[in-house]
């Protein structure tokens, strides 16, 4: 090889290295507002990092997911991130993706998968939100009260973890119990149809307390409680998570009560993770775990503004 030849390999290698970072995202969709802010941190952060950010909404199915990773696969990127719909059917993509030596990300709910196939998991403790909710709930009522659930997405972590907790914590009061409880998508519109089946079905003067595992079903439940002439916030009181800023409003407005705040900003942690993982880090722990507070009415309007 002449001298020559040997600087142009020499330059290639260099720029090489030197060449952005491309990351392949697959998200969930854009079902919540929690969801669009999540997405839109995963972007400004991978533009303020310089990463090259390949970006694919599944629109909720876990088909477009997958084909989304196998294209980043095809792609060659150089990490691949995945927010999955639900737990499990990931196996036989995550194992395409260790053959070609691309690291594996997960964010926010989880995947039954064997752990070698992913680097890390970085998500809230959904169980310990739906513990929060439940003991706030308990304590305003102390422990008398019937109560409609919304649950998130079937099968997804943090509509089964949301639950496991707040019917852990509900449990010990003989007098708390969920009398309905129906899936609306972690949506809306779906949120507000579920809830007007919930006021149909039962005396709405027996019920005490809604449930929602995310604020954007919380919303729409809200617009039906209205409609049925009852007082959101106060005839029945409303119980949620992610803390959306409409949903601070909403507190602002007396129609809700407290929500757990769930962080959206995943993007800087994600990144830093992909960025230690390909310059050779192998201490990744296997879950990294965020928290959210508990927000109220007291600080709703300050919070809102804060956040609209
Ligand atoms: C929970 C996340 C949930 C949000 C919803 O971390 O998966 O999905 O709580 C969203 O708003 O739809």
């Amino acid at each position: 090889m002449t001298l020559k030849t040997l600087f142009a390999a020499g330059l290639m290698a260099l720029s090489h290295s030197a060449l952005a970072i491309t990351v392949g995202f697959s998200q969930v969709g854009s079902e919540s507002g929690w969801r669009s802010s999540f997405s839109q941190d995963m972007k400004d952060e991978a533009k303020s990092r310089g990463i090259d950010l390949k970006f694919a909404d599944g629109q909720q199915k876990q088909e477009n997911q997958i084909r989304a990773v196998r294209s980043f696969i095809a792609q060659g990127v150089d990490a691949i991130i995945i927010a999955p719909v639900v737990e499990t059917g990931w196996t036989p993509v995550l194992k395409e993706a260790k053959r070609a030596r691309i690291p594996v990300v997960i964010l926010d709910r989880n995947i039954k998968a064997a752990e070698g196939l992913y680097v890390t998991r970085i998500a809230s403790d959904f169980t310990e939100e739906g513990r929060k909710a439940a003991r706030w709930l308990m304590d305003k009522t102390k422990g008398q009260c019937n109560i409609v659930e919304l649950q998130g997405t079937v099968g997804a972590t943090a509509a089964i973890d949301r639950a496991k907790g707040f019917n852990e914590v509900i449990g010990a009061y003989p007098q708390a119990k969920i009398v309905r409880s129906q899936t609306a998508e972690f949506t809306r519109a779906k949120g507000k149809e579920v809830m007007e089946s919930f006021l149909k079905a039962e005396d709405p003067q027996s019920l005490c307390a809604l449930w929602s595992h995310n604020d954007e079903m919380a919303l729409g439940a809200i617009q039906a409680i209205k409609e049925a002439g009852l007082k959101p916030g106060k005839d029945l009181l409303v119980v949620s998570v992610d803390g959306v800023p409409d949903y601070f409003k909403a507190m602002a407005e007396g129609d809700a009560n407290i929500t757990v705040e769930l962080n959206p900003h995943l993007g800087a942690p994600a990144y830093q993770v992909v960025e230690k993982v390909l310059a050779g880090d192998k201490g990744i722990p296997k879950l990294i775990s965020t928290t959210g507070e508990v927000f109220g009415q007291d600080t709703a309007a300050t919070e809102y503004q804060k956040r609209k």
